[in-house]
């Protein structure tokens, strides 16, 4: 088959495009929405740029094809390599492993096998689609083996990695038997990427004890190269988001959704993959527990959870929403009234218009994470408040809380703390909501995704360069204490 030459590829587990079938039967493409796509877009645009990644569909071959401007080029996954090395070495063990794991990850010599046979197919397809000198930024956990491969097909190419969950220290990092391998093929990149500057430190170390590099200031100097190990935080697309509530339809929507929750004084709302570093349980706890006290009157406050599907068939994730789900029904049954739930829980996805209109009509926006990489939802939370109403409730363990220190943050793994911090953001004064929300979307509207994606292939281009505002923001939260 002949491949068309790009001198721009994007290489990440998914296409961005997800397959709809339309009336007459015939099969088509739609753009999936997701801030890596928007972000890369204008990159794309002007150059010949194509993206590498599986269909989401297990045993077909897809030939490439241009979509909307952009060349896909399709890399097939069997059921079994699914399962093993999606849904197993990435999602059970390097999940777990590099979110502190919360749930203990698994190690299976058979998953990681097929983790490093599909490395090699994204590597192969890569080196075929990329043209002489050109740049490939590789995305994430599942691909952390591609710099080192495509390096060895191609060493003309400049090849970035970012990763988008934390990467963990060095005491849990060890654990994996394949520890060795995973910073190899990490370094076969010149420029890794981390969300924080602690994650890019954590890596720096592991090289260190792992391969006994020399490094400085996060260069690690590898096989006569210099690679470049620094932080990135993602972001959002603002403008994106300001378009939507600035329709006069989602502010319906918005009057909606408080009308139909029976207009309580306040809204609190979660928005996550149904997954179990997001916190979901902890913060329904606090919450029914400040009910069960008598400090919250059902009716006062009302709980939106939405928990998007996600890896439904790794066994966690069914024992976690089972647990989500009996929780919901224990509170409900004991503090509703009929018609009027005190938890409105939906196991489904809405459109970014819907989003947008719950992001709107929220008071209180509830992030809880026991460890993320950023955590998106509580920047577009902000990004949609431009308002300067709401309030967020964020974890300290969320890459964001760095960026966001207006929020009200907090120790999900610390009840009480997560009941006060609740009960001070339900209740808290409308010119000190405002004056956080003012600080945090400052920061949200200056670093949006689109300067994050630029700023990255800057540091890929001219090595070196200066300390991120990211590194600037986490040096200024070092030095104060906690509370
Ligand atoms: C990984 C890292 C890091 C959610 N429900 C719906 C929906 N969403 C969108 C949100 C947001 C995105 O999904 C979720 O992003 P997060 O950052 O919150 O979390 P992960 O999925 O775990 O993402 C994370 C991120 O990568 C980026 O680097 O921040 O730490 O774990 O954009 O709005 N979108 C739509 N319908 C939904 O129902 N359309």
């Amino acid at each position: 088959m002949k491949i068309n030459v790009s001198d721009f590829l994007v290489v990440a587990n998914r296409l961005p495009v997800d397959r709809f079938v339309g009336p007459e039967g015939e099969v088509g493409w739609r753009r999936s929405p997701g801030g890596l796509v928007t972000a890369i877009m204008p990159l794309m645009r002007g150059r010949d740029g194509a993206w590498i990644g599986w269909t989401g569909s297990a045993d077909e071959e897809v030939a490439p094809f241009t979509d909307e401007g952009l060349y896909l080029v399709p890399v097939p996954l069997s059921a079994e390599e699914v399962e093993l090395y999606y849904e197993g070495f990435s999602n059970a063990t390097l999940w777990p492993l590099y979110h502190d794991a919360v749930a203990p990850p698994e190690y299976h010599r058979r998953t990681w096998d097929a983790y490093v046979r599909v490395n090699r197919r994204f590597a192969e397809a890569t080196a075929e689609a990329a043209a002489q000198g050109a740049t490939v930024w590789v995305q994430d956990y599942q691909l952390q083996l591609v710099p080192r491969m495509l390096r060895e097909l191609r060493p003309d190419l400049k090849i970035g990695f970012f990763l988008h969950i934390p990467f963990p220290p060095v005491e849990l990092f060890q654990r994996l038997p394949w520890r060795r391998e995973i910073i190899e093929g990490l370094l076969g990149a010149d420029l890794v990427g981390f969300q924080l500057s602690s994650g890019a430190a954590n890596f720096v170390r592991m090289a260190r004890r792992v391969l006994d590099v020399r490094a400085q200031s996060g260069r690690i100097q590898y096989e006569g190269r210099t690679v470049q190990a620094r932080s990135f935080p993602i972001s959002v697309d603002v403008g994106e988001l300001e378009d939507l509530i600035s329709r006069p339809e989602v502010q319906e929507r918005a009057d909606m959704i408080r009308y139909e929750l029976g207009e309580p004084e306040r809204i609190l709302l979660g928005v996550d993959r149904l997954d179990y570093t997001k916190g979901i349980t902890q913060r329904l706890e606090a919450f029914g527990e400040l009910l069960a006290d008598g400090e919250l009157k059902p009716g006062e406050a009302v709980f939106v959870q939405i928990a998007t599907p996600s890896r439904e068939r790794v066994e966690q994730y069914q024992i976690l929403k089972d647990d989500i789900e009996q929780q919901v029904g224990r509170i409900n049954g004991e503090f509703a009234q009929l018609g009027s739930p005190v938890i409105n829980y939906m196991h489904t996805s809405y459109d970014r218009a819907e989003l947008a209109a719950l992001y709107l009509a929220a008071d209180v926006m509830v992030v809880t994470p026991l460890r993320d990489g950023m955590n998106l939802v509580a920047k577009e939370y902000v990004a949609c408040h431009k308002d300067l109403q709401g309030a967020l409730v964020l974890s300290e363990f969320a890459g964001a809380a760095p960026e966001l220190r207006r929020a009200f943050l907090v120790n999900p793994y610390d009840v009480d703390g997560l009941k006060r911090t609740l009960l001070a953001a339900i209740r808290g004064e409308p010119l000190d909501l405002q004056r956080r929300m003012r600080a945090m979307r400052r920061r949200v509207v200056d670093y949006d995704v689109g300067r994050w994606a630029e700023t990255f292939l800057g540091a890929l281009y001219d090595e070196g360069g200066a300390e991120s505002a990211d590194e600037a923001a986490e040096t200024a939260e070092a030095a104060e204490p906690l509370a």
